[in-house]
């Protein structure tokens, strides 16, 4: 506990102890419950003062150095600090593995005399992916093309599909995208080209390039596209033209014979350069053709899952016991593993947690270990926190747990599991990123579920919206009198379930309303203080929570 609780304490004791003077037995043992007195309504109170385990609260290192506000509130009311990304994977690990401790440095620094839990060592977003996915090499074949089925443009044209030469004089011959559906092989077009000149060997008269993609030299590609001609024995050559300016190109299966159906013909070619287009030549007969589904790619060998598992393990290793090793003078308390579970109580994977896509992209740094690590995931992670500090205390955490039986159960269970097998687990840890509407019995469910392992209970990304939906609400007296009893509600549930050894803390995600990850430009409003600095009624609410006996 900080030495403002014990300074407090302190003070009432000597006043206690004054009062008493003349009437008790001076050989007396007086027992006092140090919150025995405080005025809870009295909101001048700092929250490091009065509750009887640590307050935390999460913030960027960008906006504490850089909001001085900010940082006053934080130092006077909280007494433990979570780094918002400072210490995850994505923010310490390189591309080639190497580390960077520049910023949680500098962070450490920060916090001054508060204590700093450890946010987070193992999870599946924000991390080095650049670094992890060399590790785990490609998985399957990827797409080179970018519009491998001529679905996303309506004509020919950049930055899918080039038309090099459009017949003698140009425009002779048309190149189009079809959409007619006789016309189409699959999704709703495809290419068009209609050459009504026979240019005999000088078949690049008629000519539609792919976009250019990178190759990996010496390496097996394959080419594959479908097609159909309306004579039944047109000609296509396809070749692939390396775009160094060499001059280098490939003719993988020299002409082929186009029949009145759909066939599908596969080529491969071994590039010796590292940038390559594929050209369709179709000026060698008059006549008009019909292709679709386009596919170029690189072989790749069946993933070894076994030596995946062993590079993986041996990050998980170097990356815990780096940072765990690096701090063990000033962090005491580590979140080892976060959100190991579906909110159906699975381990996650790729199939049941998909990465989210963002701008048509699978999201940056998203890496699910225990697609790899599988159940052992938790259990290393844990092994190696110890091993890098044995005396630090190590916690468990996920979000839901108020919603879901299924995930909390699994997590309970899961934890007995890694105990069984020696692994040192102190805590878990419940985020509560909830909104007023949450139901107290819900709350007391979860409090009672987590007290019953015996084991240290934190809640560890506190925040409660004034919404439960997406339509953005302003923050109306009414609604900020409900988020102070929600407020009020979880910490007295907290008071009342958790029993005084295994109270762990509650942290808030997040100081200010304007800094919160929901707030998006007043979206919503979940924290203890207003974008004005001040405290909000919900601050109120906390410190009526903890007179809850
Ligand atoms: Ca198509």
């Amino acid at each position: 506990m900080k030495s403002n609780i014990n300074v407090v304490f302190f003070l009432f004791i000597w006043g206690f102890l004054l009062a008493c003077t003349k009437a008790a037995d001076p050989g007396s043992t007086v027992i006092i419950d140090p919150v025995v007195d405080v005025d809870y309504s009295d909101t001048s109170l700092r929250l490091q003062d009065v509750a009887p385990f640590p307050i935390g609260a999460s913030v960027s290192f960008n906006h504490l150095s850089n909001d001085p506000k900010l940082a006053a509130i934080l130092y006077a009311n909280f007494n433990e600090l979570v780094f918002n990304s400072e210490l995850k994977h994505g923010a310490l690990v390189k591309a080639d593995g190497s580390f960077d401790f520049t910023t949680a440095d500098a962070f450490v620094d920060l916090a001054k005399d508060m204590d700093i839990y450890g946010h987070v060592l193992a999870w599946h977003r924000h991390q080095g992916t650049s670094y992890l996915n060399t590790l785990v090499g490609n998985l399957e074949q990827q797409e080179l093309l970018l519009d491998p089925g001529f679905e996303k443009s309506t004509t020919v044209g950049s930055p899918y599909w080039f038309v090099l030469n459009s017949g003698d004089p140009k425009g002779t011959a048309t190149i189009a995208v079809t959409t007619q559906t006789d016309e189409v092989k699959s999704g709703t077009s495809a290419l068009k080209v209609v050459n009504p000149t026979a240019y005999g060997t000088a078949d690049w008269r008629v000519q539609v390039a792919s976009n250019n993609f990178q190759t990996v030299p010496g390496q097996k590609y394959v080419i594959r596209y479908t097609a159909k001609s309306l004579s039944g024995s047109g000609i296509i050559m396809v070749s692939a033209q390396a775009m160094d300016g060499s001059g280098v190109t490939h003719y993988p299966g020299g002409d082929k014979t186009i029949t009145g159906e759909w066939q599908t013909i596969t080529l491969s070619f071994t590039p010796t350069k590292e940038n390559y287009r594929i050209v369709f030549n179709m000026g060698k007969k008059a006549d008009t053709y019909l292709v679709d589904d386009v596919s170029v790619y690189s072989e790749v060998a069946a993933p070894d899952y076994a030596a995946i598992y062993t590079r993986l393990d041996e990050a998980l290793h170097t990356f815990i016991g780096t940072t765990v090793g690096r701090y063990k003078d000033r962090i005491r308390k580590w979140e080892v593993v976060n959100e190991m579970f579906t909110d159906a109580g699975e381990i996650r994977s790729n199939a049941n947690s998909p990465a989210p896509i963002v701008d048509g992209q699978k999201e940056y740094g998203y890496f699910i270990w225990s697609e790899f690590l599988k159940r052992d995931y938790g259990y290393l992670a844990f092994r190696y926190a110890e091993e890098a500090d044995p005396t630090a205390e190590l916690y468990i955490n996920d979000y839901g747990l108020e919603y879901s039986d299924k995930k909390i159960d699994s997590l309970i269970a899961y934890v007995n599991e890694i105990r069984k097998r020696g692994a040192k687990v102190d805590g878990i840890g419940t985020q509560m990123h909830i909104d007023i509407h949450l139901s107290q019995a819900k709350i007391d469910k979860m409090f009672q579920k987590l007290a019953s392992t015996g084991l240290k209970v934190r809640v560890s990304e506190l925040d409660i919206r004034i919404t439960n939906s997406s339509t953005p609400m302003p923050p109306t007296e009414a609604l900020l009198e409900k988020q102070k009893e929600q407020y009020q509600r979880v910490v007295a549930s907290y008071m009342k379930f958790v029993p005084p050894a295994q109270r762990a803390g509650i942290a808030v995600w997040g100081v200010l309303d304007q800094y919160n990850w929901q707030y998006n430009g007043g979206s919503d409003y979940p924290n203890l203080f207003s974008t004005e600095y001040k405290k909000k009624p919900a601050y109120g609410g906390f410190l009526m929570g903890l007179s809850e006996k």
